[in-house]
């Protein structure tokens, strides 16, 4: 184990591992960053944190001679914990772009989950395994949930069975983990999978204190609903960054001052919603599209300390684009991006670059490949990338009014109009542009995006509930995971929104903030009307 109290971490600067490392800190462990392939051979506990794609991880192996350093390392049977891609790259070959030769240490083919049969791609979200045999650190972990995220993944078979500890259930019964003396690695996420991963990590840290010997009582289960909390972030008038909240995407209060409403401090407020149980926390920078991010350093610290003590995924967004600076410094919306991924971000959230992508799109019909969206899911994956959708409201009377798709409206509009679409807005909701929120959400699913954030702003801050016409039509065109956002007010709008449309998650912000709802009671009712969730 990690006696000296200090863990070895194979980082091969692929991608963002931060979290990683502020869990193995968390718990009280140093970390050695792996240089050479001796560092390997040396470790007494290492962590691969495996990030990126299979084929560029196993080249940087291959390159650095640390491919035949690992399999040394893992055939003498050190302490090993792989995570992710760290689980993939053990197997024999991948199907990612490939095939791909991997370690080969376990039998087997790591391949892409088919999304034609009604599953989401990329598996996002929180899933309870079947613990199939011991794993010393799954024990006791039961019911409970632990954190996805992946597109791939490798199947059990009779050939790979004296490895396979754990299989979870999403559309295949795929290997959640897998163990063998002092080897482990894990498909989910440990360290984004609240206390239950950090309890993970520390039996791995701490393999003697684990005394308990029978299997956990794991069963599959289906894919749980998320719940997110969202923290609208700005500086306010006085400079202090501030979590504020708009009705309507207004965020300024009706008084003679007109100040920017104040609903807290960030930092605070995530690591109160982690606590409180939130699935995630997503943080939006909504002056973003005005001023530059990276010259918003106290946005990138927030991060930096949130990531600290949250161990649930971290979204951020705003003013990702690509931006030159007063000096005449060109930054690229992929240097943004990684910025905030470097920060401690597991996803990063486009909204208005998305909408010209979209249209740019549809327009030539050409993937330039030169698109925020494009560039930053090519490096760091699509999972990585969230599009953001802010869109309004528009009646009318007929179907064929306008180009853009329509729905029937369940409450017909001011002037009885049965049907609306919904106009795409840019620039916090300022700009409304010639394209409907279904054609930029079946956009950018091609050009990327592995997730949708779907706002209205006609909803937001009202307390009303979702817009289930606006979510049902969204949700059902795309096969990526749609969020819906705007207008939760009480428990019942979350059922509503989870029974009515195929969101995977619902966000909320307003009634959290001000305290009027818990986190907690919104999974109890959850819980209580037969949603999976995870508690
Ligand atoms: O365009 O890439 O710079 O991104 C800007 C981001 O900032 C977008 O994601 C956009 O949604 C967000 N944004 C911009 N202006 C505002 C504003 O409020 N003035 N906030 C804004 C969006 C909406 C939701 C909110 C839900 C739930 N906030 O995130 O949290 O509506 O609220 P509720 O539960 O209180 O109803 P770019």
């Amino acid at each position: 184990g990690a006696t000296d109290n200090v863990v070895t971490l194979l980082d091969y600067g692929a991608g963002n591992v931060r979290s990683v490392r502020n869990a193995i800190r968390f718990l009280g462990f140093d970390i050695k960053d792996v240089q050479t392939p001796e560092d390997i051979l040396n470790a007494n506990c290492l962590i691969f944190p495996g990030v990126g794609a299979f084929a560029a991880a196993m080249d940087v192996l291959n390159k650095k001679g640390m491919a035949e350093a690992l399999c040394t390392y893992i055939e003498n049977d050190r302490p090993f914990l792989g995570i992710c891609l760290g689980l993939q790259l053990l197997f024999e070959s991948s199907e990612e772009n490939g095939p791909v030769r991997g370690l080969g240490l376990i039998p087997g083919v790591v391949g892409r989950f088919d999304s034609t049969n009604g599953f989401r791609v990329p598996h996002i979200g929180w899933n309870a395994l079947h613990t199939v045999k011991d794993s010393e650190i799954l024990d006791d972990i039961g019911k409970r949930h632990v954190y996805f995220v992946h597109s791939y993944r490798a199947m059990p078979s009779n050939d790979n069975k004296e490895w396979v500890s754990s299989t979870c259930n999403y559309g295949d019964n795929f290997i959640a983990s897998v163990r063998r003396g002092n080897v482990h690695a894990v498909q989910f996420h440990p360290e984004k999978s609240g206390d239950v991963g950090l309890s993970i990590l520390r039996r791995f840290l701490y393999p003697k204190s684990s005394t308990t010997k029978k299997p956990g009582e794991g069963r599959a289960s289906k894919l749980a609903k998320r719940v997110i909390a969202c923290l609208d972030v700005r500086t306010n008038d006085k400079g202090d960054l501030v979590v504020t909240k708009g009705d309507q995407y207004d965020v300024r209060e009706n008084t003679g001052e007109n100040e920017v409403r104040n609903l807290g401090k960030p930092v605070e407020l995530a690591g109160q919603y982690y606590i409180d149980g939130a699935d995630e926390v997503s943080f939006l920078n909504i002056t973003g599209f005005r001023d530059f991010p990276l010259g918003d350093l106290p946005m990138l610290e927030v991060l930096r300390y949130t990531s600290e003590n949250v161990f649930v995924p971290l979204t951020v967004g705003g003013g990702i684009r690509d931006f030159t600076d007063a000096n005449g410094r060109y930054y690229s919306s992929l240097e943004v991006a990684s910025e905030y991924f470097r920060s401690g971000a597991d996803k990063i959230s486009i909204g208005s670059d998305a909408v010209y992508a979209a249209e740019e799109y549809i327009r030539t019909g050409v993937k330039t490949g030169k698109t925020s969206l494009e560039q930053i899911s090519r490096v760091y994956g699509n999972q990585a990338v969230v599009v953001s959708i802010d869109p309004r409201r528009v009646y009318i009377n007929a179907p064929d009014d306008v180009e853009f798709k329509a729905v029937r409206v369940t409450n017909p509009g001011p002037n009885g109009e049965e049907y609306a679409w919904y106009q795409c807005t840019v620039n916090g909701g300022r700009e409304g542009r010639p394209i409907g929120a279904y054609e930029l959400a079946k956009a950018v699913e091609e050009l990327g995006a592995g997730e949708i954030l779907l706002n209205c702003i006609d909803c937001d801050g009202q307390g009303k509930g979702f817009d289930i016409d606006l979510i049902k039509l969204i949700s059902d065109a795309v096969s990526i995971p749609v969020i819906a956002s705007s207008g939760a007010g009480v428990v019942e709008h979350f059922s509503e929104v989870f029974k009515k449309t195929n969101a995977s998650a619902a966000l909320a912000a307003g009634i959290f903030h001000r305290k009027e709802v818990p986190i907690q009671s919104v999974k109890e009712h959850l819980l209580e009307t037969g949603i999976e969730v995870r508690m």
